[in-house]
């Protein structure tokens, strides 16, 4: 780390950098929620299927996340686990109109709790119900019914509803992420004087 770093680190000006991982089925709108979380001069217009996975960035208040963007398709899904080791925070998104593959959304959600990387870590996990905007949709407390997160005890966990496309419910989620990543984060410790 040069001086110039170190000093705007010390001084409070530069952010804190942590790993977030964000998983989810294939279409669920990972890729239109991290877009839409950056600024609007870096969006991108065309959002299109990721392929394997894509590095991003976006900051909240005092942090800088830095975004494992996963492709959700079935074919790329045994990438996941390669990065849990430095997760941070995980951010995983339900499509809330996708009734029929709201069961291999919980099967998806099991298997990452149940991996040794992240079973015994408190690692945050932000839920996003979205696509809240399509008729079929249905509510985030449905959601979290069908994919039993109260059966999560040993980490933090919220759901916020929320449609990718006009932002809405955005900006709640990243402000509790923040606030727990540095709550359960060790090399946040100093954020937390
Ligand atoms: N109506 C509606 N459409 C959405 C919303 N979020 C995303 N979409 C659309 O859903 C489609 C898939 O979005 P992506 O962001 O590419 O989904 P993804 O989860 O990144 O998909 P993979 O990269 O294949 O895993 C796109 O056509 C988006 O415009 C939303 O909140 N409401
Ligand atoms: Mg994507």
């Amino acid at each position: 780390m040069g001086l110039l770093d170190r000093l705007s680190g010390l001084l409070g000006l530069k952010k804190k950098e942590v790993h977030v991982l964000c998983l989810g089925l294939d279409n669920s709108g990972k890729t239109t929620i991290i877009n839409k979380l950056k600024p609007s001069n870096a969006q991108c217009q065309d959002i299109v299927p990721t392929i394997g996975f894509s590095i991003e960035k976006f900051k909240s208040s005092s942090l800088s996340f830095t975004v494992f963007d996963m492709s959700g398709q079935g074919r790329y899904r045994n990438l996941w686990e390669h990065y849990y080791k430095d997760g941070q925070a995980i951010i995983f998104v339900i499509d809330s109109s996708d009734k029929l593959r709201m069961v291999v959304a919980k099967e998806e959600l099991d298997t990452l709790l149940n991996h040794p990387d992240i079973k015994h870590r408190r690692i945050p996990i932000l839920f996003f119900a979205n696509k809240m905007d399509l008729r079929d949709a249905v509510t985030s407390v449905k959601v979290s019914q069908l994919l039993c997160l109260e059966n999560i005890k040993d980490k933090p966990w919220h759901i916020c509803a929320s449609d990718a496309i006009k932002g809405e419910g955005l900006q709640e989620g990243v402000d509790w992420l923040q606030e727990k990543t540095i709550q359960s984060d060790p090399s946040c410790e100093d954020m937390k004087r």
